[in-house]
């Protein structure tokens, strides 16, 4: 494992991008937890003075207690950003606070000569990734990580990651004023509302859940000014345009359509005023995300005009109408389904919004056709049928506007490859879910915080591990838990929960959702990671994941694996008079994916590659880590509940880095650097103390003794053990607490200060 790009980044925290020796912290906590002598870190005593640590690092002892009460202690003292090692965590503060994230703000630690002097903030980490660039440090490209769980502030977070370079790396003009963030960088913060309006939904966790993963590429020119960006995003929720959970709402859009429209609008969507929606619920809810004018103006200044935007509304209109279709049985197998009259007026206005033949759409929605060789059979769909395909046509339109959506930002803001030379990618993915009821979306989400997690442990934590093994170093680590068991349970070739899935989905087997608990049972029941619960009604199984244990209804998985889109509903689409309609379906099959068996593309191995691309793409990039953490689950502000926080704390191994970073030796100077640097304290020992050695440090010596004789010199007051928590010389390099080298720091200069003296007075001697 390569570890250079920890260490880099460690040297560069504390450095400010600076190559070479790391300098003395001048932060007003430096005082509190550094002392040249005695203690190396002083115990958490003061209670008082908890706020004042704003790295976990520095707490002793480290445990979830200490963290957690130093966590506490900063909230009431509205510090919301607070380092831990390498990682920031982001402490939700649920309230507006302008100051904190305003222009003079942007301005003071982008003009800092090292911002990470200032109280630890998200624009530091913003910072540090542009520098790394602009001091071209490898891997160039950087990515942002933001995790936590739902409501914790990812999507909140990576906005003002956005804001902060379309403001700093404006390529428009300077730092002038907040105008200036115009032309392309408008349009790159301009994709957030438009993709939120579409992909974000009320939820019982979060009044803005972004029901969908996103990573976003913002592309810098070799002057390092924001030219463009690129948008990916991942698996978003379906299901909700056609089925809702208790007390949550649909997608955004629709409610700023009904609450928003104009006269002339509602007359065409067929929409008037306080008309009910069986899709629609809670729409008597009120929040500040019912934005429908600025979802609008954002459309048109990403380049969607309004003739466009009329297409769009239409079909979403369309969808709505469509939800008040309702079936009722016929009770005979071989009888059509009927419609309630108010059902046929729905199916009417649906057919009209969405600009397709209303005879054919009632047929579609109602008569299934079989293909036996070259004959078609007719045969009416059951109630429940009938129902399946009402909700996967609006799924289906519903999932295909989003993307068309998404590569139309993208047409719009990604510039062209010749113009960037490097890439800041902000990722904003959904934290870990374990609900009641839990699905292949969970699965699949879980899954992607699997991969994250492992990403984050090989980066940072394996990678401190790795350097000191390799350097030969002894030094027993806190242990950390990997993951990789649980990543073989879910991915592993040929047997494994996706292969099994997926073999199950394109065998297209009647009882699919038994054969699955059967295939899973058998083949995966030596796996330590996986459990069934024998008593509980419906199947499930258990996957014990790092953040903790959840258990997966295996009813429907297979079916919403295949996902299947009846061919007749695609012809139909196909047919449409909306133009945008017609064009999103242009390249859909309507071949019968059956009889092209095995090439089906499965919903989780669509997932599995986009995510395997991203890896690949976090893996050649230097990664930032922040962690939102939630303070409480009712999203009031100033609220910190310690039994949710230290969930979250556990749950992203939180606890486990700052004890990592606090007991190694973060900061690594390879010998020659050393002695170039501190030969001369080893000089002046030797001096004060009358040897016989030579004076002068040898050049010939191997810098490796030369670093030893100095450091058993500078420690010669202290014990062995205590020399052992301070420093280690290993194979190449020597690796250092900032206690040892706030030590050595001050001899130099104490050193340095009193040859300047003596020059000075040999100087007034000579005059
Ligand atoms: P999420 O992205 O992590 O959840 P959000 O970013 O949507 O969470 O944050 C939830 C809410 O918390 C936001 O709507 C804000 O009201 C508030 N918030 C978050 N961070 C801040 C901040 N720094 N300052 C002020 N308010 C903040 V989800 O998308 O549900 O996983 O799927
Ligand atoms: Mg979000």
């Amino acid at each position: 494992m390569n570890s250079a790009g920890d260490s880099r980044n460690r040297g560069h925290k504390k450095n400010g991008g600076k190559k070479g020796l790391v300098q003395k912290s001048v932060s007003p906590q430096t005082s509190l937890n550094d002392s040249l002598e005695g203690e190396v870190r002083e115990f958490l005593t003061d209670e008082s003075q908890l706020h004042t640590f704003d790295d976990l690092t520095k707490v002793n002892p480290v445990t979830p207690t200490t963290v957690l009460k130093c966590l506490q202690a900063r909230y009431s003292a509205k510090l919301f950003y607070t380092q831990a090692g390498c990682t920031l965590v982001a402490l939700n503060p649920f309230q507006h606070l302008p100051d904190l994230y305003s222009l003079d703000m942007m301005k003071l630690y982008h003009c800092a000569p090292q911002p990470q002097e200032f109280k630890p903030h998200i624009f530091i980490v913003a910072e540090e990734a542009y520098r790394n660039i602009r001091d071209q440090l490898e891997p160039l490209n950087q990515s942002l990580v933001v995790s936590g769980e739902s409501g914790a502030g990812k999507t909140w977070t990576s906005r003002c990651l956005m804001k902060y370079y379309a403001t700093v790396a404006a390529s428009s003009s300077g730092l002038k004023s907040q105008n200036t963030v115009e032309r392309i960088e408008r349009r790159v913060l301009d994709s957030n509302p438009i993709m939120e309006a579409f992909g974000n939904a009320c939820t019982l966790r979060n009044n803005n859940s972004s029901r969908f993963g996103k990573y976003i590429q913002l592309q810098l020119n070799s002057g390092q000014l924001l030219v463009g960006a690129s948008v990916q995003t991942y698996l978003l929720e379906k299901t909700r345009v056609s089925c809702q959970p208790a007390d949550e709402r649909n997608f955004h859009i629709f409610y700023q359509m009904m609450k928003g429209a104009t006269e002339g609008q509602r007359r065409e969507w067929e929409m008037p005023l306080h008309q009910s929606f069986d899709w629609l619920p809670n729409s008597e809810k009120q929040i500040e995300e019912d934005d429908f004018d600025e979802t609008v103006e954002a459309m048109l200044h990403m380049g969607i005009k309004a003739e466009t935007q009329r297409y769009i509304l239409r079909i979403l209109a369309g969808i709505l109408h469509l939800g008040n279709v309702t079936f009722s049985s016929s009770g005979e197998e071989h009888q059509l389904c009927q419609l309630p009259e108010e059902a046929e007026e729905s199916m009417q206005t649906a057919a009209k919004l969405l600009s397709v033949p209303a005879q054919e759409f009632q047929t579609c929605l109602r008569v299934r056709t079989l293909k036996a060789g070259k004959q078609s059979l007719l045969k009416p769909c059951s109630q429940t049928e009938c129902r399946v395909r009402r909700d996967c046509l609006a799924k289906t339109i519903y999932a295909q506007l989003f993307e068309w959506l998404v590569s139309f930002i993208n047409s719009s803001i990604c510039a062209d490859k010749s113009t960037w030379s490097s890439f800041i990618g902000v990722l904003d993915v959904y934290g870990f879910e374990s609900f009641h009821v839990n699905k292949l979306e969970q699965l699949c989400i879980n899954y992607a915080n699997e991969k994250l997690q492992q990403h984050f442990v090989a980066h940072y934590l394996r990678a401190q591990q790795d350097e000191y093994v390799s350097e030969g170093l002894q030094w027993s680590f806190v242990k950390f838990q990997d993951n990789q068991s649980c990543l073989d349970l879910l991915e592993g070739s040929p047997v494994g929960v996706f292969s099994l899935l997926n073999e199950e989905s394109r065998l297209n087997r009647a009882s699919d959702a038994n054969m699955l608990r059967v295939r899973l049972e058998k083949e995966l029941s030596d796996n330590p990671n996986i459990s069934w619960d024998k008593f509980s009604r419906a199947p499930h199984f258990t996957v014990a994941h790092y953040a903790g244990r959840v258990s997966y209804q295996i009813e429907g998985m297979v079916e919403k694996n295949k996902d299947p889109v009846p061919v007749e509903l695609i012809s139909l689409l196909q047919k449409s008079d909306n133009p945008l309609l017609c064009q999103i379906f242009a390249d859909r099959e309507t071949e019968n994916p059956t009889t092209r068996g095995l090439a089906k593309v499965t919903v989780v191995s669509k997932f599995k590659n986009s995510l395997e691309n991203l890896m690949s793409i976090l893996l050649n990039t230097t990664p930032h880590y922040t962690r939102c953490i939630k303070p409480n689950p009712d999203c009031k502000p100033l609220t910190f509940k310690k039994e949710e926080v230290i969930l979250q704390l556990e749950a992203c191994g939180i606890v486990q880095t700052i004890q990592i970073s606090a007991a190694g030796f973060p900061i690594r100077i390879p010998f020659k650097s050393f002695v170039r640097r501190y030969g001369l304290i080893l000089k002046h020992l030797k001096k004060s103390g009358g040897s016989s050695d030579d004076l002068h440090v040898d050049n010939d010596k191997p810098p490796q003794q030369e670093v030893e004789q100095l450091l058993s010199m500078v420690l010669n007051q202290r014990s062995c053990d205590e020399r052992c928590t301070l420093v280690h010389c290993g194979r190449t390099k020597v690796f250092l607490t900032q206690a040892m080298l706030d030590v050595l720091e001050d001899h130099r200069r104490n050193i340095l200060s009193r040859c300047a003296f003596s020059i000075q007075c040999c100087w007034l001697r000579y005059q």
